[in-house]
């Protein structure tokens, strides 16, 4: 360990946090100085478990070998070229390795930096399309409530979750949204997909006779919504927005930036729940968190739609100084030889059985009042305190802290989704941390 990393700021001022309560971290600061496999330590020196692979995205766990020599070895060889009409070969070699293990179909790959960035390209390629097509009225998108799709404008405008969006004016125009599919009283402790819900696809109908397909050009949904909170797509609902999708010319997009690269135990989302999207936007598992990266999948015939017009001319007038930036596709590549190796796309299937058992050990436990589980992915739902919304999760998240776990919280709801590496005891020792914490915060 270097002496920078042993060092704790002692002016914590400067920094302005992003999703953080500023002015409480910076009275009690929670420092990691380091990492490894499935553990965290902080400045005190204590090991963390992590139980939510930092934000949903280090899937291969932590300072992986082969991703930290590919990164060093990029790094000293090719550190960065311009990404607009200039190539480098591993950014190509980097997109057939993703195209490989894409759904079937999605056969081409735009680079960004993030999944908010994937998001917002997502969203411009549906209106191009469209536009290039001849069908330039198609400018709608239709998201849903509580969606999550990132922080920029076209992302807080299709996303549904008020606090990101009330502060920050009038958004995009032409935005409707379909309802969120949580039924806590007809669903509450299902494991896996619920079996309730599934005609909610239908209000995409009602919205669509509203607005009339002619001008809409895309749906945004998150296969399982993480960031609110976890909630699931009941069985048959993502079949019946497909097929809606598909009848009115409607695009649909998946926003697979959590679902992709294994959380499910299948490499995306639309491979767990058999329904490929026309667009799939991701990020975080891509370069396993290592290195910002994202890449948004498409279908052909939506990449050929815009290769018309004289060969010389720029094709889709988008893209970032950092797309495919060479260092960030060492740490995507390094990332997927890890997941294959360890085959680690599909390991979330063999210990779901397992995980799912441990969660729901949590039935009874103080202040539960919901238990969620799918793939790697597990949510325990508090009872608020009343008038205090948000506080009894936060004081669970701040004990398990201090106990020696990670794990994450949104509203009142507790969300899980270890690095894909969790071993079975390490799954006991996470959900044993969290029943310990239930039991001991008001
Ligand atoms: N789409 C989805 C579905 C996401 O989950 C983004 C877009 C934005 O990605 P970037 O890379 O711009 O953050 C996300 C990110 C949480 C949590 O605690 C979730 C995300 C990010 C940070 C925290 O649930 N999701
Ligand atoms: N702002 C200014 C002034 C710029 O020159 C650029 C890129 O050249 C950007 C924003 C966009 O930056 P990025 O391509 O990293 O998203």
């Amino acid at each position: 360990m270097s002496n920078r990393l042993k060092v704790t700021p002692n002016d914590l001022s400067a920094f302005w946090m992003p999703f953080t309560s500023n002015r409480q971290f910076k009275q009690a600061p929670r420092m990691m100085v380091s990492a490894k496999d499935m553990h965290y330590t902080t400045s005190d020196g204590r090991k963390i478990l992590d139980g939510t692979a930092g934000l949903w995205c280090v899937n291969a766990g932590h300072c992986r070998p082969k991703i930290t020599e590919a990164i060093q070895q990029q790094a000293a060889e090719l550190d960065y070229a311009p990404a607009f009409q200039m190539g480098h070969p591993i950014v190509f070699e980097l997109a057939n390795r993703l195209v490989d293990i894409a759904p079937k179909g999605m056969d081409h790959v735009f680079f960004t930096n993030s999944g908010s960035e994937s998001v917002e390209t997502a969203l411009k390629m549906a209106i191009g399309y469209h536009r290039a097509r001849g069908d330039g009225a198609r400018t709608r998108l239709i998201g849903r409530e509580r969606g999550y799709h990132g922080v920029n404008f076209g992302g807080i405008s299709v996303g549904g979750i008020s606090t990101n969006r009330k502060m920050f004016g009038t958004l995009l125009g032409g935005v409707d949204h379909m309802p969120h599919t949580h039924l806590p009283e007809k669903n509450a402790f299902t494991k896996g997909v619920p079996e309730h819900g599934a005609e909610l696809a239908n209000e995409l109908e009602r919205i669509v006779a509203l607005h009339d397909a002619s001008t809409i050009a895309a749906v945004i949904v998150e296969p399982v919504a993480g960031s609110t909170g976890v909630i699931l797509p009941p069985k048959g609902y993502l079949q019946k927005l497909r097929e809606i999708c598909t009848k009115h010319g409607i695009l649909l997009i998946f926003d697979e930036v959590i679902t992709g690269f294994g959380r499910l135990g299948t490499p995306f989302g639309a491979d767990y729940f058999g329904v490929t999207p026309d667009i799939m936007t991701t990020a975080k598992g891509v370069s396993n968190g290592v290195i910002p990266m994202g890449a948004v999948f498409v279908k052909k015939e939506i990449h050929d739609a815009f290769m018309t017009g004289p060969e010389h001319m720029i094709e889709f007038f988008h893209g970032y100084t950092y797309s495919g930036n060479p260092v960030a596709c060492a740490a995507a590549l390094g990332t997927l030889d890890t997941y294959k190796e360890e085959g680690l796309l599909t390991r979330g299937e063999e210990l779901a059985p397992y995980w799912e058992d441990a969660l729901h050990s949590l039935k009874g436990e103080p202040h539960v009042i919901d238990i969620r589980n799918i793939g790697l992915i597990g949510a325990i739902e508090l009872a608020p305190i009343p008038g205090q919304p948000t506080k009894r999760a936060f004081s669970a998240f701040l004990k398990a802290f201090e106990r020696g776990a990670l794990i994450r919280t949104t509203g009142d709801i507790i969300a899980l989704s270890p690095p894909l590496i969790i071993t079975k005891g390490q799954i006991n020792e996470l959900v044993d941390h969290v029943r310990e914490v239930l039991r001991m915060i008001d």
